[in-house]
């Protein structure tokens, strides 16, 4: 694949809603873009990282020089075969993840295009239909958090997910549970608490919760493994699984049930492939999550969901969920089953914006070949 020029954009955009998790609240995002031109086709990718440094240490000011002073760089030097060829390339650099997958997964999306064919088929998926859940933040008061639950509801998604953090869980499952007792519910607390907490935490137990995403420290795996044996609930791992390795290890010391892969966590495509690969062998589902991803990000998660791993509906929901006007055609849309069914269009079967995407650029650097 001949590289010609890697261009990264900074967009800004509005939330339709504000998103609050126990690190805090979000009102409009600052995105990340990166292109991939390769002989007559471009390829697109999102940055996951997000506008602070709260849910990982990488932020959009982070992404932005390494990006620029060592990824790209690689990439324009180097010889890229394919998004898989990345990794090798990015190796010298330590972590930051989130910046060396939106170049990657640009990378793949390019080939995808290159090849004619589906992103989903390129990555080795095989469902023509991916299943979704919505992930809803905590709220100024339990009524309007009972009034978004049965909105989503009434649109089809199949599994809610709460926000919880100390103050804002038992209380709030009560009442959920009282009107709905037989949801698919689960709850994300993003290492909203501690071992000392573990008598509070088995009371989330008498909700039948699917899972508990991400209860304790967001680097710590081994402490969830002692929680795990105390509670009932089924443990699920986000922040603290950012590689194939951690996956293998926190299967292994039995420090959670389900996994949840995040493109840019683990660092892109190929590392998200091999997560998903562990978490096969171990026979423990996984499910894609969300960072309020743009459409870009967006398609790529719904490509990604498409591998059998997949088993339980991810944070992958419609683009109106999110944004006024998507970055993308079509936009993201749900069915009324809860269902978005996969286009059999070369790429991500989705049409980056172009123009839209420059009206909200705020800063662009592009970067040549040789
Ligand atoms: O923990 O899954 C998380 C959003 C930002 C940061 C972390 C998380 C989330 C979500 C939102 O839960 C998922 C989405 O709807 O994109
Ligand atoms: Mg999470």
């Amino acid at each position: 694949m001949k590289i010609s020029s890697i261009t990264l954009r900074e967009i800004q955009m509005s939330l339709v809603h504000f998103f609050e998790t126990s690190f805090g609240r979000v009102y409009s995002r600052r995105i990340l873009l990166v292109s991939v031109d390769a002989e007559g086709v471009r390829g697109w990718g999102e940055c996951t990282a997000g506008e602070d440094p709260y849910y990982s240490p990488e932020w959009i000011e982070s992404a932005w020089p390494i990006l620029k002073h060592y990824l790209v760089p690689a990439l324009l030097k180097g010889e890229v075969k394919s998004g898989r060829s990345c990794p090798a390339l990015f190796a010298r650099v330590r972590g930051h993840r989130m910046a060396k997958a939106a170049l990657e997964d640009a990378v793949w999306d390019a080939e995808a295009r290159l090849r004619q064919q589906p992103l989903w088929k390129l990555l080795g998926g095989s469902r023509r239909e991916i299943a979704c859940g919505v992930s809803i933040g905590i709220q100024d008061s339990p009524e309007q958090l009972l009034e978004k639950i049965a909105t989503e509801l009434a649109a089809g998604y199949r599994r809610i997910k709460i926000k919880v953090k100390p103050g804002w869980d038992l209380n709030v499952l009560e009442k959920v549970r009282a009107r709905w007792p037989d949801i698919v519910l689960s709850v994300d607390a993003n290492s909203a608490y501690t071992l000392d907490e573990v008598e509070h935490l088995r009371k989330f137990d008498a909700f039948k919760l699917l899972m508990i995403e991400q209860p304790l420290w967001d680097d710590e795996i081994y402490l969830h493994a002692r929680l795990q044996r105390a509670i009932q609930t089924a443990i699920c791992l986000d922040e603290s699984i950012h590689h194939a390795r951690d996956a293998n290890f926190a299967l292994e010391t039995g420090a959670c049930r389900i996994i949840n892969v995040k493109v840019g966590r683990v660092g892109g495509f190929t590392e998200a492939k091999k997560v998903h690969d562990v978490a096969q062998s171990h026979n423990v589902p996984v499910w894609c999550g969300g960072m309020l991803e743009s459409g870009v990000g967006r398609a790529h998660n719904i490509a990604l969901s498409t591998l059998e791993g997949f088993r339980l509906p991810g944070d992958v929901s419609a683009s109106k969920r999110y944004w006024k006007q998507d970055i993308i055609e079509p936009e993201v849309e749900v069915r009324p089953d809860g269902m978005i069914a996969i286009s059999d269009a070369p790429g991500t079967g989705y049409t980056v914006l172009e123009d839209l995407v420059q009206k909200l650029t705020v800063r662009e650097e592009t970067f040549r070949a040789g």
